[in-house]
């Protein structure tokens, strides 16, 4: 049972807690997270790694009028239980209980609601400037891990940084991890700065030894050139020294007296600067330690002993399927190579390596280069696969506009957890890709409903020499094909969709995993006696122009169903075209996620929260129906019919 933890509402009692029961505090802290992180899952190997530094911050700061920025913000579980979450943690990530990322919703103590990577310094350095424009007199903090410094936007924060001239205290939490290894030659960097003496020990020991040598004292004073000659030469660090970024450490972050004392000593520093703490990832079991990538974000677990039990997914995910298919089809074609942002595991692109570890890349935390590498390495002759969720292509929104679709280059973006993704909540929702993708010419956009769709989708992709996009969801596939296995297609006419329903009262128009739930609430709805076709549009750009004039000629009400935001998505894409081949775009109800973000809670729930669960859609279809039997035909301007199929 948490004693210590039971006594802190806010970091005020923190701070009264006498020194010596910081341990005992630190250690109740990594119990209660490693149960919670048991019994509700979420971000485990991180959060224990940052105990320390947590309970070391909320001491020496004054937050929440000090500023605490967090990137990625997984890692923010030990602030959350000193900030006044303790009482409710037990709700981590379930449907109304606390958010498994920073939130200001949920308290002062958050700044930003974030989840991806690379933000920190550079909401710090926007705070920065702002407590300094408005004379106050607030110290910034942010926190953020060594794989996620390196990405494109952090550099950009970093470089920014260094311009400042007030305080600003970045720290560099290095547990010389990203998900999985770090990559590139920043994580080398760094491990040379771990195993090497500090750069403060570097830095006393050259002005020891200029205070040696005759003149040395005056070299010491005025010639800064040759002193930071001297010291770039032997001191590891100077990378952020050259950035305008005083750096210190590194630092073991578990030595709570050491951070203490470091973080007292850099408190009132009026510059910017880099603190660089060395913790372990899993830090305080074994088991978590010993694999931490397993541990970064498992599924609810029980631990049993020193044996760790993890919970195992009933069924097939979309993920497994894509691995399968994936792999099988380099098998086949020599030039297709895959690409991951830091997400081997996640995206199943890790099963390439083994097989293929020449045509496998992990870019790191990198999405915009990702998709600008894939660009170049398709100009050479390859054909890439960047796996990628779907929240996170977002970065390469840019990048897939000039160097991919510009030049009309055939790169596949193989999107999965697109839609709602459960527990991570808003911050990781795939609700928009379409939205932005669905505004380039000449891109392809697909969505498979079953496995062996999702094999003839990739087949598809890597045969055709346009950019192409993929999207599925972070659910399991169906057990079963959901339709007939009719090949994948591109017409004059637009995408091959196929029907897997016939039915005279409504259609449902379903682009992607969501068939499923669609033919479920058609079975739903046939005890009632109403007999509703579902087509699996497949194709979200270029639609099938076909099967739309079909559809529309029947004059009944036509759904469309995706699992992504209404705004700008596959619905959109069906009554634009609507209007533009001057069917009656009123016959159209969309159904996708609203236009308001959606908090953590499961999938399941989420999916019944916005309607989207099979009775969820049986009652937008009946609605439909019933409103079309209330607005007779003739009451309305339009024709409700489309005209007649032309050639
Ligand atoms: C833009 C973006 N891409 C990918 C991710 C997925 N992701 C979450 S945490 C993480 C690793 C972060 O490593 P690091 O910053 O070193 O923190 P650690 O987990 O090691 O403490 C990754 C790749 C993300 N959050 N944001």
């Amino acid at each position: 049972m948490a004693k210590l933890l039971d006594q802190i509402q806010s970091p005020a009692d923190l701070k009264n807690l006498p020194l010596d029961q910081l341990p005992h505090l630190a250690q109740e802290m990594r119990e209660v997270i490693m149960t919670t992180v048991g019994n509700n899952g979420g971000h485990l190997a991180p959060n224990l790694g940052t105990v320390e530094i947590c309970i070391a911050l909320n001491l020496v700061f004054n937050f929440p009028q000090d500023r605490m920025l967090w990137d990625v913000g997984h890692q923010c579980y030990p602030h959350k239980l000193l900030t006044g979450r303790y009482p409710r943690f037990d709700t981590l990530r379930k449907k109304g209980g606390v958010c498994g990322f920073p939130d200001p919703s949920e308290s002062p103590y958050d700044l930003f609601a974030v989840g991806h990577a690379g933000t920190g310094i550079s909401t710090a350095v926007g705070m920065a400037r702002a407590d300094e424009l408005l004379k106050r007199d607030t110290k910034v903090v942010a926190l953020v891990g060594d794989a996620s410094v390196v990405n494109g936007l952090a550099f950009e924060g970093l470089n920014n940084a260094g311009t400042l001239k007030r305080q600003m205290l970045i720290i560099l939490n290095d547990n010389s991890m990203s998900i999985s290894e770090p990559q590139g030659a920043f994580a080398n960097y760094l491990e040379h700065l771990r195993v090497t003496t500090t750069y403060e020990e570097v830095k006393k020991k050259i002005q020891h030894l200029l205070e040696q040598i005759p003149y040395g004292q005056q070299i010491s004073d005025v010639g800064y050139n040759i002193k930071q000659g001297i010291k770039n030469t032997l001191a590891p660090g100077h990378i952020f020294e050259d950035l305008g970024l005083k750096y210190f450490g590194p630092v073991d972050g578990h030595d709570l007296p050491a951070l203490i004392e470091k973080l007292n000593e850099l408190k009132d520093l009026n510059a910017p600067a880099v603190l660089h703490i060395k913790t372990v990832k899993g830090k305080g079991y074994e088991w978590a330690c010993e694999d931490p990538t397993t541990f970064h974000s498992p599924k609810p677990y029980r631990v049993e002993g020193c044996r760790v039990v993890l919970e195992k997914g009933n069924g097939r995910s979309w993920t497994a399927a894509f691995a399968d298919a994936m792999v099988n089809l380099a098998k086949k074609n020599e030039k297709i190579v895959g690409i991951t942002a830091a997400m081997p595991d996640g995206t199943g692109m890790i099963k390439l390596k083994p097989t293929f570890p020449d045509r496998y890349f992990d870019t790191g935390i990198c999405e915009s280069h990702a998709a600008t590498m894939a660009a170049g390495m398709t100009k050479g002759g390859l054909r890439p696969i960047v796996a990628v969720y779907s929240t996170f292509l977002q970065r390469a929104f840019d990048q897939i506009f000039q160097e991919v679709c510009l030049q009309g280059l055939p790169v596949i973006f193989s999107c999965d957890r697109a839609g709602l993704v459960g527990d991570d909540g808003a911050v990781h929702h795939g609700f928009c890709d379409l939205a932005f993708l669905r505004s380039q010419p000449g891109i392809v956009l697909m969505a498979p409903s079953d496995e062996r769709e999702l094999v003839r989708c990739l087949d598809l992709a890597t045969s055709i020499d346009f950019p192409a996009q993929l999207r599925y969801p972070r659910d399991n596939v169906p057990p079963v094909p959901l339709g007939e296995d009719a090949a994948w297609t591109l017409t004059r006419t637009g995408g091959k969709s196929r029907t897997l329903r016939e039915g005279t009262d409504a259609t449902i128009i379903a682009y992607g995993s969501l068939a499923w739930q669609a033919l479920d609430a058609a079975k739903l709805l046939e005890n009632e006696g109403l007999s509703i076709a579902v087509v699996d549009a497949r194709f979200c750009k270029p639609l099938d122009g076909d099967m739309l004039a079909r559809v529309f000629a029947k004059g009944t009400p036509i759904l469309t169903v995706e699992d992504h935001s209404i705004v700008n998505g596959f619905g959109t894409a069906v009554v634009e075209h609507a209007a533009e081949k001057r069917f009656d775009s009123r016959l159209v109800t969309r159904l996708g996620l609203p236009d308001r973000w959606i908090k953590h809670a499961s999938r399941p729930e989420q999916l019944k929260e916005v309607g989207l669960d099979a009775p969820g859609i049986a009652s937008s279809v009946r609605a439909a129906i019933e409103e079309s039997k209330r607005v007779p035909a003739e009451a309305t301007p339009l024709k409700r019919t489309a005209p007649a199929l032309r050639n």
